[in-house]
C-alpha cells in the first residue's frame, strides 16, 4: 500500500513554518545542553554491484540533514556515526563530551534494518535511569515504522519513538518535549510523560508504543502522515552536518573530536545533496510519488549554487550526487537551476569549473531537455542515471522505448554526459529472446550500442509503500526461507531473488550475474580502449574496471543463494509483514485511517 495522501491542499507546511520552529528552538536550546548521537545503520553484506563505491564513499544526506538541523537549532553537541565507517560501534559504550547522550537517533533504510535493531538492542543495555531517548528515523521508519517496535515479551526490543518524516517532525517533537522538561530531567522520562498526557498526538509523523516503559509494545499510536516542507530553502544549512562525522575506526566508542574537515574530501569524495524531491510519474513499484504527496519540491537555484560552492570551499568537495527522484521532472525549473550553476562564481572563478555533479532522471524527460543538454553539461553535469527498467515498456510504461532510449543516450553522449541505465529484471523477461528486444541480454546489448557507460540490473523486489507491495505477498511470490536460510532484510536490495513465481528462480539469480558479466568484461574493456575516443569513452573504460571487480564481489555474495534456489526447499510468505499488535491512529490524526488495523500475525 502506498503512504496515504493528506487532504488536498494540506500536504505542505505553511511557508515559514520550518524556519519558525528552527528559530524557536534556538531560543530554548541554551537552557538544555543536549548531547546527541545519530547513527546510520549499514549492513556490510549489501556491499556489491551496482553501488559498490557509492555506498561507503558518500556520507548519507539523511543523517547529515538531521545533524545539521540539530546544530542549526543550537544543539551543537551532536555526533554522526556511520556504520559504513565504524562497523564495531556499540551504542552501549558511547559517550560524548564525557556524558551518555540524552538522545540516541538511528537512521535506516529497510535493507539495513537488521543492523538498526541491533544498535537499538545495544543502546537498551544502558542502565534505564541513564538511557537516552531512542529515536528511529529514515526510509525504514517512514514505510514500516511498526517494525521498530518489538512485541515479543521475551525480546521487547523497541525504539522509544519512530519519526516517519523529515526534520520538521523531529523539531516539533523536541519542541514539545523541551517545553515539558523539568530541570535536568532525562529526555526519556519527559517523552513518556508527554506520551501519557497525549501531548504528542498533534504532531503528524510519529509512531510510538503504548505499554510499560521497557516492555513489549501493546498498541502502536500513529499520528499520521507528515506535512512536507515545500520550499527546500527552508531546510537547515547542509554544510553543518559534515562537521559532525565520526572518523572511521575499528573502535566501539566515540573519539573525543569529530573527523577533521581536511579528511572529509578523501573519506566521502561524493557529496549527496538535496536539490529537488518528487516525480510526476506513477510507477506501481515505486514509493516516491506517494511519499512526496505528489508534490515537486525544490531548492532555489541560488541556494544550490551557494551550497555547492561552500561545500567545495570548506571541504574541497568536487563531486556531487543529487538526491533527486527525477531531476528533469519540470523543464523550466531545471533550466533555472542549470543556468544559475553556469553563471555562479566561487572566489572569482566559475563554479562549473570547480564542481562535477550527477543525478537521476527519466528517459522521457531527457528527451524533453534534448536541446539543453549541452547547457546541463556545461553547468558541471557529467553523468545521469536513467530508470530504463525494461526498454520495451512491457513491465512498466513511462514513455520509454528502444528508439527513445537510444535517442536520449545519443544526445547525452554528444553533450559529454555519461548515460547510466538502471534496469529491472523480472519473472517474464527471458535471459535472451530470439527476434525481439525483450530478453535481458538483448536489452543490455542495445544499451551498450546506445552508449551506456555503466549498468545497473536489479531484480524486481517488493518495496514497502508501493501499490504492488501487498499483492506480491498475497500471491505467494515472496520467499520466506530457502534451503533452511531465512530471507533477511539485507537481501531486499534487488541483488537477490526474493520474490518470484518462476518455475526455476535460480535462473533469475544467474541471469542477473550473466547480465553484469556480459556488460563488464575484459573484451569490452579492450574494445573501449581501442576504439576512436569520444567525450565519454575514458569514463566508460574506467567503469569497466570497477564493474569487473564488482562482478566478482557480486558473484561471491549471491552464487550461494542461486544454489539454494536450485536445490533447497522454498518456503513462501502469504502476507506482508505487519505488527502483531493493533495500530491506532491518534485522535488528532485525520489522515491515516487506513493504517488502523486489527492484530495480524507477525512474519518476522
Ligand atoms: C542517493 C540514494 C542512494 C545512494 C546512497 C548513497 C548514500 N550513502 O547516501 C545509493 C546509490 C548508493 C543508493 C543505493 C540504494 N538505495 Co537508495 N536512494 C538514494 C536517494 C535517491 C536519495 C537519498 C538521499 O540522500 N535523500 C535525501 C535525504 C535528506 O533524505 P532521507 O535519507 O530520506 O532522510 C530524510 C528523512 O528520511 C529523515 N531521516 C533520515 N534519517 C533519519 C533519522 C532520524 C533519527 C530522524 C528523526 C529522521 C531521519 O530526515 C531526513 C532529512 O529530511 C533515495 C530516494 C530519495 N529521494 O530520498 C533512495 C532510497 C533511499 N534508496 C533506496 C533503495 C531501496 C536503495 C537500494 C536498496 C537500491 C534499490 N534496490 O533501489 C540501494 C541500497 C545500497 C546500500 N547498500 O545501502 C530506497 C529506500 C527504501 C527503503 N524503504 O528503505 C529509497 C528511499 C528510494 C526509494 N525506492 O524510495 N541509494
Ligand atoms: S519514474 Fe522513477 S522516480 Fe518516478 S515514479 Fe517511476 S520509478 Fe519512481
Amino acid at each position: 500500500m502506498e503512504l496515504p495522501s493528506r487532504a488536498r491542499g494540506d500536504e505542505l507546511l505553511k511557508p515559514g513554518e520550518l524556519t519558525g520552529i528552527r528559530q524557536r528552538l534556538r531560543l530554548i536550546a541554551p537552557g538544555h545542553d543536549l548531547v546527541t548521537v545519530i547513527a546510520c545503520a549499514f549492513d556490510h553484506r549489501t556491499r556489491m554491484l551496482p553501488f559498490i563505491y557509492a555506498d561507503t564513499r558518500m556520507a548519507p544526506a539523511g543523517v547529515r540533514g538531521i545533524g545539521s538541523a540539530m546544530v542549526d537549532a543550537g544543539f551543537t553537541k551532536t555526533r554522526i556515526v556511520l556504520q559504513q565507517w565504524n562497523r564495531n560501534f556499540r551504542p552501549s559504550r558511547m559517550q560524548l563530551d564525557g556524558r551518555i547522550p540524552d538522545l540516541f537517533m538511528v537512521s535506516s533504510m529497510g535493507l539495513h534494518s537488521g543492523q538498526c535493531m541491533e544498535m537499538i538492542r545495544d543502546a537498551r543495555r544502558i542502565d534505564p535511569a541513564k538511557r537516552p531517548l531512542i529515536i528511529a528515523g529514515g526510509p525504514h521508519a517512514v514505510y514500516q515504522p511498526y517494525d521498530l517496535f518489538g512485541t515479543d515479551a521475551a525480546d521487547p526490543n523497541s525504539a522509544d519513538v519512530a519519526v516517519t518524516g523529515e526534520e520538521f517532525v523531529l523539531m516539533s517533537l523536541l519542541e514539545v518535549l523541551l517545553s515539558m522538561r523539568g530541570k535536568g530531567e532525562a529526555m526519556r522520562s519527559v517523552f513518556y510523560r508527554a506520551r501519557d498526557t497525549r501531548a504528542l498526538e498533534g504532531i503528524p509523523g510519529l509512531m510510538y508504543a503504548r505499554g510499560k516503559m521497557d516492555g513489549p509494545a501493546e498498541e502502536l499510536i500513529d499520528t499520521g502522515v507528515q506535512r512536507l516542507v515545500g520550499d527546500l530553502d527552508e531546510m537547515p544549512d547542509s554544510v553543518l552536518g559534515y562537521r559532525l562525522l565520526e572518523a572511521p575506526s575499528r573502535g566501539e566508542t566515540l573519539a573525543s573530536h569529530p573527523v577533521e574537515a581536511s579528511r572529509i574530501r578523501r573519506l566521502s569524495p561524493i557529496s549527496s545533496i538535496v536539490l529537488t524531491f518528487g516525480c510526476k510519474f506513477n510507477c506501481p513499484y515505486c514509493p516516491i510519488p506517494a511519499y512526496n504527496q505528489r508534490q515537486h519540491r525544490l531548492k532555489s537555484a541560488g541556494r544550490i549554487a551557494e551550497e555547492m560552492g561552500r561545500l567545495n570551499r570548506e571541504y574541497g568537495l568536487k563531486y556531487f550526487f543529487g538526491a533527486d527522484d527525477n531531476f528533469f521532472n519540470h523543464k523550466a525549473r531545471t533550466l533555472e537551476i542549470v543556468e544559475t550553476l553556469n553563471r555562479a562564481e566561487i572566489d572569482g572563478k566559475p563554479l562549473r569549473k570547480r564542481i562535477r555533479w550527477h543525478t537521476e532522471v527519466t528517459v522521457h524527460d531527457t528527451l524533453q531537455m534534448k536541446d539543453h543538454l549541452q547547457l546541463v553539461h556545461d553547468s558541471g553535469c557529467r553523468a545521469l542515471w536513467l530508470g530504463v527498467e525494461d526498454m520495451t515498456a512491457k513491465l512498466v510504461n513511462k514513455g520509454q522505448s528502444v528508439s527513445k532510449t537510444q535517442e536520449a543516450f545519443g544526445s547525452l553522449r554528444n553533450a559529454g554526459i555519461c548515460p547510466m541505465p538502471m534496469m529491472m529484471h523480472h519473472d517474464s523477461q527471458p535471459l535472451y529472446s530470439r527476434g525481439s528486444n525483450y530478453g535481458l541480454l538483448n536489452q543490455i546489448k542495445l544499451l551498450r550500442q546506445a552508449g551506456a557507460v555503466s549498468l545497473q540490473v536489479l531484480m524486481m523486489t517488493p518495496s514497502a509503500g508501493t501499490k504492488l507491495y501487498e499483492g506480491t505477498f498475497t500471491t505467494g511470490q515472496v520467499l520466506k526461507r530457502v534451503g533452511g536460510r531465512n530471507v533477511d532484510p539485507h537481501m531486499y536490495d534487488g541483488n537477490y531473488v526474493v520474490a518470484s513465481s518462476h518455475r526455476r528462480p535460480w535462473r533469475k539469480q544467474l541471469n542477473l550475474l550473466t547480465g553484469y558479466a556480459y556488460f563488464y568484461n575484459p573484451f569490452w574493456l579492450a574494445c573501449l580502449l581501442l576504439r576512436k575516443k569520444t567525450k565519454v569513452s575514458d569514463k566508460a573504460a574506467g567503469m569497466q574496471i570497477v564493474g569487473m571487480l564488482g562482478v566478482i564481489q557480486t558473484a561471491r555474495r549471491t552464487i550461494g543463494w542461486a544454489v539454494r534456489l536450485m536445490f533447497g526447499k522454498i518456503e513462501r510468505l502469504s502476507e506482508p509483514p505487519t505488527s502483531s499488535v493493533a495500530t491506532r491512529a491518534s485522535c488528532q490524526s485525520e489522515n491515516r485511517p487506513e493504517l488502523v488495523q486489527l492484530a495480524a500475525p507477525a512474519v518476522r
